[in-house]
């Protein structure tokens, strides 16, 4: 049956790319509705080629919606999601709000759907970095259990949406010419020929929230409360495309070659891994399509005696697979 799909925060990154990974799955809209903040009503988005009209995002737009897809941020989704699921409509939210609140599943398809049946009106997308990492780290789980995780993420400008990518623009334009980069917002400090280890506000241990993401939805996806996860986020002047260097310890021994044959055969993964002829994952390669690539897989040197330790590399298009395409995965099961 069709259905009436409302997307929040339509003229983002995340949801434009929303709209075009509708269209490309063929999801079946009978009626769009796109919605945003004041100051983007009276613009248009385009779907299946027709110019649909922008609305104003408040608790009556949600009026006879099926279906929500959330791209807004997280004071927008607080206050709008529950007024969506008042009318009647489930929500696949993409901000930070619902994601560890325990009647919100928080859903990787390829790793927990199951979950999505057990939702009371939102599900909860996680967060980019969480989604790319995650997507190979869970087949290699199945066969040889996950005990620790060591990760750290190169993530780019795009991640902090269209003001990041902007402003990466800018800069590198800036830096081209000579010109003073001046003020850097939505960044710290100038992206362009740099990287600002930071994203998101530190806490009392000097973790960054993105960081702790990982560890604390990662152990909600996963199902594995005790999950350890040290994880360092890293913005890098890459316009598209979030990349990680991820060591995973095991219960049980997983070589190489074995951890290379379960990820070939994984879902929504691709095994780039050629290293003597220098082919491996890289951002501008995974930009714009929706798999993860993983390559550079090898032993942990450096694991003690008695540790069974891998570390490969990944990247994942983090505006697909790392927010839209999820969110619409999510919703497909919805159908
Ligand atoms: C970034 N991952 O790259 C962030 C953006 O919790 O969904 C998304 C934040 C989130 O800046």
């Amino acid at each position: 049956a069709q259905k009436t799909v409302a997307i929040l925060g339509a003229t983002g990154v995340v949801g434009t790319q929303m709209l075009q990974c509708l269209e490309e799955r063929d999801f079946p809209v009978g009626k769009l509705v796109p919605l945003a903040s004041e100051r983007s009503v009276g613009k248009t988005v385009t779907f299946r080629g027709e110019r649909v009209p922008v609305q104003l995002a408040c608790p009556e737009a949600f009026e006879g919606v099926d279906i929500v897809l959330g791209a807004a941020g997280d004071a927008q989704a607080k206050e709008l999601m529950p007024e969506a699921v008042k009318r009647g409509a489930t929500c696949v939210d993409n901000s930070h709000a619902f994601r560890l609140y325990d009647e919100v599943p928080l859903v990787i398809p390829e790793i927990n759907a199951g979950d999505i049946a057990k939702n009371q009106g939102i599900i909860a997308n996680p967060n980019c970095a969480t989604i790319i990492g995650l997507v190979p780290v869970w087949p290699l789980h199945q066969e040889a259990h996950v005990t620790r995780l060591i990760v750290s993420t190169y993530q780019a400008a795009s991640g902090a949406g269209m003001p990041g990518l902007t402003e990466l623009e800018r800069e590198m334009a800036c830096v081209a010419s000579g010109e003073p980069v001046g003020q850097t917002k939505p960044f710290q400090h100038q992206l362009a020929v740099n990287l600002i280890p930071q994203i998101g506000g530190f806490n009392e241990v000097g973790y960054t929230s993105e960081e702790m993401k990982m560890q604390n939805e990662g152990r909600k996806i996963m199902h594995l409360p005790e999950l350890r996860v040290n994880c360092t986020c890293v913005r890098v002047p890459v316009m598209r495309s979030h990349s990680e260097s991820i060591t995973v310890e095991f219960e049980k021994p997983l070589s190489p070659e074995r951890a290379r044959q379960i990820l070939e055969a994984a879902p929504g993964v691709k095994v780039v891994d050629d290293p003597a002829n220098s082919v491996y994952p890289m951002p501008l390669d995974t930009s714009d399509q929706d798999l993860v690539y993983v390559g550079r897989i090898r032993e942990d040197l450096s694991a003690p005696d008695g540790v069974n330790s891998l570390t490969f590399w990944c990247c994942g298009d983090q505006i697909r697979k790392g927010a839209a395409t999820n969110a619409v995965q999510i919703a497909e099961y919805l159908l």
